[in-house]
């Protein structure tokens, strides 16, 4: 029985998803409601205060990277089938992993600070912004490239997040990516993805 702990507004908990649908791994989503809480109960014992989390039996591993391992290795063979970060050789491929996961490292941040606190801006929001901007940028001119070097054969861990994140700002942090038509397309063609189409965002309401 596997539990992933997380929201399903999350674009962490959107990537481990999609990882578990694409792998067929069975799970249930235990939502964390409250974001903000600052008890680690609430995060799965995470003193990080992060999501998501996965629990199995009675052990729990925390942050998107464990949760995926550990959804991995709950079917056979299922590491095996993903190309993880790790497996990126050439430096094009070791930078765009890189730089799918700052994407999604500072749109919390920005989010946060722009959208959760409502915060005005100051020198090192905008220099968050600038830098998801960039990543962005980057991205899009060199997409076609690092697909290009990505195993077809494997479910492609920099796909998952970066389709994650793409998708998140519609729903969070909205912004046109209209000038990036590497990004869109890449966005619309995922989507179609069985996977895609089970875990869409939405705001997890507690029961009344
Ligand atoms: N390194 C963590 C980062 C996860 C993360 O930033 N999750 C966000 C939600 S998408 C979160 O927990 N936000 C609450 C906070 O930052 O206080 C991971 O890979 O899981």
């Amino acid at each position: 029985m596997i539990e992933i702990i997380g929201r399903q507004g999350s674009h962490y908990t959107r990537m481990a998803r999609l990882l578990a649908h694409e792998l067929g791994v069975q799970y249930t989503l235990r939502p964390i409601y409250d974001l903000l809480s600052e008890d680690p109960a609430v995060f799965g014992g995470n003193p990080a205060l992060k999501l998501p989390a996965l629990r199995q039996d009675e052990t729990v591993v925390w942050g998107s990277q464990n949760v995926c391992r550990a959804l991995a290795r709950s079917v056979p063979g299922g590491e095996s089938r993903v190309f993880w970060a790790e497996d990126a050789r050439t430096p094009l491929l070791m930078n765009a992993h890189e730089i799918m996961a700052h994407t999604m490292a500072v749109q919390v941040e920005v989010v946060f600070h722009e959208v959760v606190s409502k915060r005005p801006a100051d020198t090192a929001s905008r220099k968050r912004r600038a830098s998801l901007v960039n990543c962005l940028v980057w991205l899009d001119a060199n997409l076609d490239a690092v697909q290009s070097e990505l195993p077809a054969a494997r479910i492609r861990m920099f796909e998952l997040g970066l389709f994650a994140v793409l998708e998140h700002f519609a729903f969070r942090n909205p912004m046109g990516l209209s000038a990036m038509p590497r990004l869109t397309g890449f966005m619309a063609a995922f989507g179609q993805r069985a996977s895609a189409q089970a875990t869409p965002y939405r705001v997890d309401t507690p029961p009344a």
